[in-house]
């Protein structure tokens, strides 16, 4: 199998996580997305969306993060096969993707960090940001007071996919130093997933690249 990443990409982190977590053997190709690899006609023709993650498993082509997390982890305890488990793994995931990712990680964080998704009009930013920052922090709160109210991982006493996908999409919020400490279960849960060796096996070039992060792109 072969993974078309970019080690820095938020969607790619998680499935490197994995990968490490599970011990799965994977070739791998660096798409530079500030290079703009990804937009490059061979990886078009894989993935029309001109996005990373993207697995090959011989001519079977899959796309999406979280559609790619749960094919690499069949059989392994990061998405046990029990129908219940696996319902609120998927869940989870669900509401990352179509809730919090969208307005703290769009909304908010690409806002301030990348120009593509910065509005040149700065009252339209300022609209923006304000009003992802308002979403994002009820996200948040749900994320810290139903989500993660009842254990130390999303679904239980044990992480899977669903806890490295959302660690992965929560801590973009380091990239504008964002304050999480309202939300102590949301720290808490943080500390246990970036305690994990595969964490620190992943995120050397994520967090350099926040370190040469100086100042955000506001209104
Ligand atoms: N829905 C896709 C989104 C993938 C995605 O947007 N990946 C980003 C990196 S985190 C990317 O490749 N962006 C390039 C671009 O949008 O131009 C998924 O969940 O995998």
């Amino acid at each position: 199998m072969k993974l078309h990443h970019d080690p820095v990409s938020t969607t790619s982190r998680a499935t490197l996580m994995l990968i490490e977590e599970i011990g799965l053997s994977m070739d791998t190709a660096i798409v530079d997305l500030f290079r703009g690899e990804h937009q490059a006609p061979d990886f078009l023709a894989l993935n029309p969306n001109g996005a990373v993650p993207v697995l090959e498993d011989g001519d079977f082509v899959l796309t999406e993060g979280s559609a790619i997390l749960k094919y690499l982890a069949e059989g392994s305890a990061f998405y046990p096969a029990t129908p219940k488990v696996r319902a609120r793994i998927n869940q989870a995931m669900d509401w990352f993707n179509t809730g919090l990712y969208r307005d703290f990680g769009y909304g908010l964080v690409y806002a301030q960090t990348l120009p593509d998704y910065r509005y040149e009009d700065a009252a339209v930013q300022a609209a923006t940001l304000h009003r992802a920052e308002i979403r994002a922090r009820r996200w948040l709160e749900i994320l810290d007071r139903h989500w993660l109210a009842g254990g130390a991982y999303l679904c239980g006493a044990a992480p899977t996919i669903a806890d490295l996908m959302g660690a992965v999409y929560v801590t973009l919020g380091d990239w504008i130093a964002y304050d999480l400490s309202p939300y102590p279960n949301v720290v808490r849960w943080l500390h246990a997933v970036r305690a994990r060796p595969s964490w620190s096996a992943v995120h050397g070039p994520w967090d350099a690249l926040v370190a040469s992060f100086h100042q955000p792109i506001a209104a």
